[in-house]
């Protein structure tokens, strides 16, 4: 409870900021997107990270108002890149609670015409578990939305229990693999069997796969064997702020 209310307080303060983390396309050599990570600059802590505020917010329900503040802040932010001429995506992690409120996309589709940002330059992240149980006037809204440019991602793909019939109706454009299954994929025969099924079997539906998680060389050696072309992680580039990205990735075209 006091985390919670040291949530809104923190909102009320301005006190949260946005990492980004680019997704790179090995064949150009470039960020094809940046996903955009929360942190909390707590007044009286180091900076925090999602994983220890998130979950609660999810719980008491802060995530609506923390979530509305992310897309306000993507939706600035893909505008500005856009007339700065760069024309990477920006991802947003949608979390349960947010998707299930009735009036989500109205929001989002609020923020997205406040700062105008064109619709192509985001992408929406939803958990598999999430993804899975969505209903059908959410995946109208999504494919609406995706009619207007928007990328709609499943994250964290692999931690759960797809159904695959399923998997092949959504209205999905890419596939985030999650770290898990390529944590070992250097040292275990195994690992490499398991990432490789699951990445042929996005590939096969005809979506696009981006692996996550990748911290070495030797993981990704084994990623472009199987016929990954898309990474994002430490290895690649750790979250970092919007000055030090655009620095590094904010290529024009
Ligand atoms: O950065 P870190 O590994 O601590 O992130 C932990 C979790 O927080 C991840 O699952 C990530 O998807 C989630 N997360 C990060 N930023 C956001 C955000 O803006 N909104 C939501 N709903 N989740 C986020
Ligand atoms: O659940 P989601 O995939 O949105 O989580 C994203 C989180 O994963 C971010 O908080 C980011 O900091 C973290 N992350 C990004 N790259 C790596 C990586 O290479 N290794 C690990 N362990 N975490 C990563
Ligand atoms: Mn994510
Ligand atoms: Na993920």
């Amino acid at each position: 409870a006091e985390l919670e209310r040291d949530l809104l307080v923190g909102l009320q303060r301005d006190e949260f900021l946005l990492e980004f983390q680019p997704q790179i396309d090995i064949v150009s050599g470039g960020a094809v997107a940046a996903e955009a990570l929360v942190r909390w600059a707590h007044p009286e802590r180091n900076i925090v990270m999602p994983g220890a505020f998130v979950p609660v917010a999810e719980e008491s329900g802060v995530i609506v108002a923390l979530g509305d503040w992310v897309m306000d802040k993507v939706c600035q932010t893909a505008a500005r890149w856009a007339n700065a001429g760069i024309s990477q995506r920006i991802a947003i992690n949608i979390s349960t609670r947010e998707l299930g409120q009735p009036d989500f996309f109205l929001r989002l589709r609020h923020a997205i015409a406040t700062h105008a940002a064109p619709p192509a330059m985001l992408e929406l992240e939803i958990s598999e578990s999430l993804a899975m149980e969505m209903e059908p006037r959410i995946l109208e809204q999504l494919g609406a939305l995706r009619r207007d440019g928007v990328c709609v991602a499943i994250d964290d793909f692999g931690t759960g229990y797809s159904n695959l019939s399923r998997l092949k109706e959504l209205p999905v454009d890419r596939v985030k693999i999650d770290r898990s299954l390529v944590r070992d994929i250097a040292t275990s025969a195994e690992a490499r069997t398991i990432c490789s099924a699951v990445v042929g079997l996005v590939q096969g539906l005809g979506m696009e796969v981006v692996v996550e998680g990748v911290e070495s060389e030797a993981q990704m050696d084994v990623l472009r064997v199987i016929g990954c072309t898309l990474f994002q992680g430490y290895h690649l580039a750790r979250p970092t702020g919007e000055q030090a990205y655009l620095a590094q990735f904010g290529v024009q075209d």
